[in-house]
C-alpha cells in the first residue's frame, strides 16, 4: 500500500473524485435533460472546485481536456471501462495503459473489476498488471469494486459490498469504490473488513440534495474516506452548490442541516 494521505488524490487522508466516465459506460442518454452536461468542459470546470480531490475520466477526455486543466486539477485515468451496448456478463475492456496514463498526466489509476460475473478470473489478472505497473510509479490505485454476474442479482446487499471492499484490499487497491449498502452499520462493516484500504461510496443516479447528502454523511460517520460521485453533481443545474456542501460534510464532517444551509 502506498501511503495515501500524501497523495494528490487525497486531502488529508479524505478523497472526493468526480466520475465523469458516464459517456462510455452509460452512453449520452445520461446527458438528457441537461444541455452543456455532453461537453467534457462543463465536468474539468467543475473540477476545479476545491472541495474536488480528483476527476475521473477516462482516455479520450483526458487526453483532450486535461491539458488544459492540469494546473488546476488532478487525473485519474480510468484504464477499464465498458459501454452499455455490451449484453454478456459483466467485463471491462482495458482501454488505457498504467504508462500512457502517466504520459497524460494522471497521478492515480482507476480500475473496474466485477467479482463474481465470469469474467472475473480475467479481470482480476488484469487488474494485478495495471496494479503492478502503477506500483512501479508510485501511483495510487482505486479499484471500482461491483459484484455483479448471473449469479449476483443484489449488487448493493451488504454482505455483498463486504465483499466489494476485502476483495478490494486483498487485490491491493489503495482506494475502494463501492456502492452504498443502505445503511450506516452496514457500511462499517464494509470499512472494518478493508483493512487499509480506504473505502468510498459510488454516488449512484441523481437524488434530492438532502437524500445524497445524507448518505454521504453516514459513510463519513461510518469511516470511510470519502465517495467517487459523478450524476450526483454533474447532472445538477449547479454542481458548485453540492460541491460547496460536500465539502463541509466530508472535510469538515459538518451535519447535513449545516451543509445545506452554508450551500445555500
Ligand atoms: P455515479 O456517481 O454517477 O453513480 O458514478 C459512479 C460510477 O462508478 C461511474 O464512474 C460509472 O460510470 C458508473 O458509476 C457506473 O455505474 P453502473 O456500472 O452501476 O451503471
Amino acid at each position: 500500500m502506498l501511503p495515501f494521505d500524501d497523495a494528490p488524490l487525497s486531502r488529508d487522508g479524505k478523497v472526493l473524485i468526480l466520475a465523469y466516465d458516464h459517456g462510455l459506460e452509460h452512453g449520452p442518454v445520461d446527458f438528457e435533460g441537461l444541455p452543456g452536461s455532453e461537453d467534457p468542459a462543463r465536468t474539468f470546470e467543475a473540477a476545479t472546485h476545491p472541495a474536488v480531490t480528483s476527476i475521473a475520466v477516462q482516455k479520450g477526455p483526458a487526453e483532450a481536456y486535461y491539458p488544459s486543466y492540469e494546473d488546476e486539477v488532478d487525473l485519474l485515468m480510468k484504464l477499464n471501462g465498458t459501454s452499455n451496448l455490451w449484453m454478456g456478463e459483466p467485463d471491462s475492456a482495458v482501454n488505457c495503459s498504467v504508462e500512457y496514463a502517466r504520459e497524460v498526466g494522471a497521478s492515480s489509476v482507476g480500475f473496474t473489476v466485477y467479482g463474481g460475473s465470469n469474467h472475473e478470473i480475467e479481470m482480476v489478472e488484469e487488474f494485478r498488471d495495471a496494479h503492478e505497473n502503477a506500483r512501479e510509479h508510485d501511483m495510487p490505485v482505486v479499484m471500482w469494486s461491483y459484484p455483479r454476474g448471473q449469479g449476483l442479482k443484489n449488487d448493493t446487499k451488504p454482505s455483498t459490498i463486504s465483499y466489494a471492499s476485502r476483495l478490494a484490499h486483498e487485490l491491493g487497491a489503495d482506494v475502494a469504490k463501492v456502492k452504498y449498502p443502505g445503511s450506516q452499520e452496514a457500511m462499517e462493516h464494509a470499512v472494518s473488513v478493508a483493512g487499509k484500504t480506504k473505502v468510498v461510496m459510488s454516488g449512484g443516479s441523481k437524488t434530492t440534495d438532502r437524500e445524497f447528502l445524507q448518505s454521504v454523511k453516514a459513510v463519513i460517520d461510518a469511516g470511510g474516506a470519502g465517495l467517487a460521485v459523478g450524476r450526483n453533481v454533474w447532472q445538477r443545474e449547479d454542481p458548485t452548490r453540492i460541491l460547496d456542501a460536500l465539502e463541509k460534510v466530508i472535510f469538515e464532517e459538518a451535519s447535513v442541516d449545516a451543509a445545506l444551509e452554508y450551500a445555500e
